[in-house]
């Protein structure tokens, strides 16, 4: 009777750090594969960013109910680095979250300010691709305790894409390995989404 006590908590323990592990299956493409706008403007990527569509190695279309639309404003400082403030609705309150990307290494490429202090091993944002007055496609990849996390956002200057511009996403998604099951779009909401940043 105690021991058979002792093997259910053991079996118990197993399930739950199984689960605190959960790990994402799909690796994070080498960077050699993911694409770089050309000549990328930095002026020009400025301004604010609706969040269409967001895909990755951790993300579940099943979760797609929990996302709400939210935005994300790019503002050039003088050391050409961005201050980046994303207004979420958390809630029933608008949760900003502010951080800095600063140039690494080729134009349209980013990493994550104080990253160390965030609990990042490596952090790499590229701008994959964008024509500026309408979309933007943009890779992130984060390293936690030697796991890399990639996701890509499709950023709007609306709220609504063209089907072309969203099937382009789609397709470039899953060329990075992600499937339909990876990609959300999330919900139009009103709240937060006019908060100036
Ligand atoms: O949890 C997240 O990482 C997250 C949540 C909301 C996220 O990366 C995001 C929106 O872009
Ligand atoms: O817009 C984003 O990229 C974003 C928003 C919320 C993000 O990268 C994040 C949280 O980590
Ligand atoms: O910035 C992030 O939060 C992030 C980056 C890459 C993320 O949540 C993710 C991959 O899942």
């Amino acid at each position: 009777m105690a021991m058979s006590l002792l093997w259910m908590g053991f079996a118990l323990l197993g399930i739950l750090k199984a689960q605190a592990q959960t790990r994402p299956e799909i690796p994070a493409p080498d960077l050699s594969r993911v694409p770089l706008q050309l000549n990328f403007l930095p002026r020009e990527f400025e301004g604010t960013w609706y969040i269409v569509g967001l895909a990755g190695n951790a993300f579940k279309r099943a979760e797609q109910e929990q996302f709400k639309m939210y935005t994300t404003t790019y503002k050039l400082q003088e050391d050409n680095s961005y201050r980046v403030t994303s207004t979420l609705l958390r809630g029933n309150r608008c949760d900003k979250f502010v951080r800095t990307f600063i140039p690494n290494g080729l134009p349209g490429q980013f990493t994550l300010d104080n990253m160390l202090s965030h609990g990042l091993q490596d952090y790499i944002v590229r701008v994959m691709s964008t024509n500026y007055n309408e979309f933007a496609m943009v890779y992130f990849k984060k390293t936690v305790d030697s796991t890399d996390y990639f996701k890509m956002t499709l950023y709007g200057r609306s709220e609504e894409l063209k089907p072309e511009v969203k099937e382009n996403f789609i397709n470039l998604v899953k060329s990075l390995g992600l499937t339909n099951d990876n990609i959300l779009f999330p919900a139009r909401v009103e709240k937060c989404i006019h908060v100036k940043a």
